[in-house]
């Protein structure tokens, strides 16, 4: 037997069997706590968090990736990072950014024009079906350039950008409605809807918030610009927003600061920003009418400027849609109780956390009870109108979070630097956990649905001083795990998270979650169908017109098709390629010398890349993902030659010699090969493997590649047959490649089907 193959069948052997349980007695775990300094509160979070190998987390958490444009993924209570997912930047390793695919999504990011290679992601939403998580899609927005992505969690992709065709930045999105109807996105500092200059001085008039509904069309995945309407807003700072639900349905909410409408300017004697946006004690929460803006717009009732309705303040008013309530001092969340009857505010330079009551906003609203208009006209609802209560939480109260136990919340307290729990129906304080550093949001499991399930909390600290291993003057930020199930909250984790400020993130439950782990054969995952360069196993070509070279290229182990590539100086190529393999983690990469081009093409997609050739010379190519025993082989060469270059006909020497003894060492080891790979076929074979989804799959790989070594086998022998040895041999060789590569797919199947409990049925 080959020796590589048998080192796989022992490997298999030992992972089935299982190493003898060694035994962790009482002594050890003393001895162990003493050496590491662990006490027994330690060692319960520990045993609270710790996930042993090939275990599952119970909830899985889409975390902003700030700067970064990413969204990180990670599972509670592990902690453990699973992936970062490409958004708004590129990223090599999913080759986001440098297949032509992907620079389509990035393509609806552009702002005036360019490209944008940063993102301030903020805010991530999950889509929702009456008011809960249904496992979709989630959205995030970039602050810095007021953009929306939607990313699809069946493959955990971003398939869509949209820039705001009138912000010049926004904070408040995304939050979406309670089935997704329409994601909100508010703008956060005022500037003109055009794009021309406009004096400072014109601020008051010119200058404007706003606040964007994209309607968001589910069944394609996708938002609809011309669909989706924006409110025109007086200049205030808006801030964050919430969806209404329940009782509230309907409705929408947003925070404002700097309802002063100050303009600093430092540098010419001016007091700064901060003293101006902060003098007066109260700022405004924005109550908009979505629904029946909608049911308007539908009517033709609004103009379209630049592809979606603008509803302007005059016309808001006019149909009663947008009304305003004063909220405490520079507030920052606003968040709608999960039962849609209240809406909690807090201030940042207030202690306090305000609950107003939507029962008495509505009826406000009936009633036309107003204390007055602010300068745009707007409507306001007395505080004492709208309010059921304040209560003190603590010194710089942010973002509130929702416990499975009514009227239970949570609020984070920055200058504090602590969680606070209290009831909002009962103004009771319940409990204070004083956490790490300068809490920003915290976020409980499911915590923005309509039921949320409590259990966790999670602290996003900004920064980490003095909590890690220093690296330097720019520190990791924190996210620190709070168990809540009890009475009494208990730290039981702190992850640095390495990557940029990640503001908020949205815990779903695992289960809901059930991602492919292969494309139909030949997509574009980007647009979500087929590729129309997609290639089949033996379609393999290279197509020229003029000067466009289109490689229509396939991947499977181990080999790129085609090999060696031969274009002129100055041609446009693309190299179109298409992993064919079923089984799950086959994915392949491919990168190329000088040309910026790395792709990553999981099994079943068509990733392309398209360049200039114009540099004449030697440029290899090869996979760069480690994806099987002779994955250093799966390489190649695009050669460009100059312009008028004359070949000059030569033939490749073969650098060794093989004689008819190889060439019959090589077959005996195959029919031995062939052996083994019958034995494992009739084990897979006699279990009711059909019933295993990834042992289907890894059945329909083994099937292909044997079916490759038997052509590769019909020209060995047709080689033979004509004493040309040197070809009878490789070709040999390349049929005992694709038997070892039937044999580990085989191995794969046999183990799952171990592990799994199939049963025997022949
Ligand atoms: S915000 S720290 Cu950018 Cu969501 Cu509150
Ligand atoms: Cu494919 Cu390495």
């Amino acid at each position: 037997m080959n020796f590589n193959l048998k080192k796989t069948l022992v490997l298999t052997l030992v992972l089935t069997l299982g190493f003898a349980t060694q035994a962790f007695g009482q002594a050890a775990l003393q001895k162990v706590m003493q050496e590491r300094g662990l006490t027994e509160k330690d060692i319960l979070a520990a045993a609270k968090t710790y996930t042993p190998t090939g275990g599952r987390d119970e909830y899985v958490v889409f975390s902003s990736g700030g700067q970064s444009g990413q969204v990180i993924v990670y599972g509670i209570p592990s902690m453990r990072i699973l992936k970062y997912i490409a958004v708004f930047t590129p990223e090599p390793w999913q080759g986001y950014g440098f297949d032509d695919e992907s620079k389509e999504v990035l393509k609806g990011g552009r702002i005036l024009g360019k490209d944008i290679t940063y993102g301030d992601s903020h805010h991530p939403a999950f889509s929702e079906t009456d008011g809960e998580y249904d496992g979709r899609y989630i959205f995030i927005n970039d602050k810095a350039n007021p953009r929306l992505a939607v990313i699809d969690l069946h493959d955990f992709e971003t398939k869509q950008i949209v820039a705001n065709p009138f912000f010049k930045s926004d904070h408040g999105g995304a939050f979406v409605t309670p089935n997704t109807e329409y994601v909100m996105e508010a703008s956060q500092y005022a500037a003109p809807y055009s794009t021309d200059y406009v004096p400072i001085e014109d601020f008051n008039d010119k200058y404007r918030g706003g606040l964007t509904y994209w309607k968001f069309d589910a069944e394609k995945g996708r938002l609809v610009n011309d669909e989706s309407f924006t409110f025109e807003l007086p200049p205030y700072s808006q801030d964050l927003s919430d969806a209404g639900k329940g009782p509230s349905y309907g409705w929408g909410f947003t925070n404002s600061f700097c309802t002063e409408r100050y303009v600093g300017g430092i540098e010419s004697g001016r007091p700064p920003f901060e003293a101006g946006c902060s003098s007066k004690d109260t700022d405004f929460m924005h109550v908009t009418n979505w629904k029946k803006a909608a049911e308007l717009a539908a009517k033709g009732k609004f103009k379209k400027v630049n592809g979606q309705y603008l509803i302007t303040m005059k016309q808001a008013v006019k149909y009663k849609l947008l009304y305003l309530i004063p909220e405490p001092k520079s507030p920052h969340g606003v968040d709608v109780t999960p039962d849609g009857k209240h809406i909690i505010v807090a201030g940042k330079l207030d202690s306090h956390a305000w609950v107003y009551s939507w029962a008495k906003i509505e009826r406000a609203i009936k009633k036309k009870k107003f204390e007055g208009k602010d300068p745009y006209g707007i409507p306001i609802i007395a505080l004492e109108t709208a309010l059921e209560r304040s209560v003190n939480v603590g010194l710089g109260p942010l973002h509130t979070q929702f416990d499975s136990e009514d009227g239970v919340v949570y609020t984070s307290i920055y200058v504090d630097s602590r969680i606070t729990k209290w009831n909002y129906k009962t103004g009771k304080v319940l409990d204070m956990i004083p956490i790490h550093y300068n809490v920003g949001h915290l976020m409980t499991m499911e915590g923005d649905s309509k039921s949320p399930d409590g259990k966790y909390l999670v602290a996003l600290n900004k920064l980490s001083i003095d909590r890690f291993n220093p690296v330097g003057p720019l520190h990791p930020q924190n996210h620190q795990l709070i168990d809540i199930s009890g009475s009494k909250m208990q730290l039981l984790y702190d992850m640095p998270i390495p990557l940029g400020e990640p503001h908020y993130a949205a815990a779903i439950k695992a289960d809901k979650l059930q991602p492919a782990v292969r494309y139909k054969s030949g997509w574009n995952s980007r647009t979500d169908s087929r590729s129309p360069y997609r290639t089949r196993a033996g379609r393999e070509r290279i197509e020229r017109k003029g000067n466009k070279v289109d490689i229509y290229g396939t991947l499977i182990r181990s080999h790129i098709n085609p090999e060696i590539i031969t274009v002129t100086e100055g041609d446009v190529v693309s190299f179109h390629l298409t992993n064919l393999e079923r089984a799950q983690d086959e994915v392949h990469g491919f990168a190329m010398y000088g040309h910026n081009v790395q792709l990553s093409v999981e099994p079943g997609k068509t990733a392309s890349a398209t360049f200039t050739a114009d540099k004449a010379g030697v440029y290899p190519y090869y996979c760069t993902e480690f994806c099987s025993a002779l994955h250093l082989e799966m390489q190649g060469y695009l050669l460009v030659k100059p312009k008028g270059y004359k070949d000059i006909k030569k033939k490749i020497v073969e650098g060794h010699k093989y004689t008819k003894s190889d060439y019959e060492t090589q077959v005996a080891t195959n029919i031995a090969t062939q052996e083994i790979i019958n034995q494992v076929v009739g084990y897979i074979t006699e279990r009711n493997y059909t019933d295993f989804a990834i042992v289907v799959a890894l059945v329909e790989d083994a099937t292909d590649q044997l079916g490759f070594a038997d052509e590769a086998k019909k020209k060995s022998e047709a080689a033979a047959l004509k004493g040309d040895y040197q070809n009878a041999m490789l070709w040999a060789n390349q049929w005992w490649q694709y038997q070892v590569k039937t044999a580990d797919l085989g191995l794969r199947a046999k183990t799952h089907l171990d592990e799994n409990g199939a049963k025997k049925v022949k």
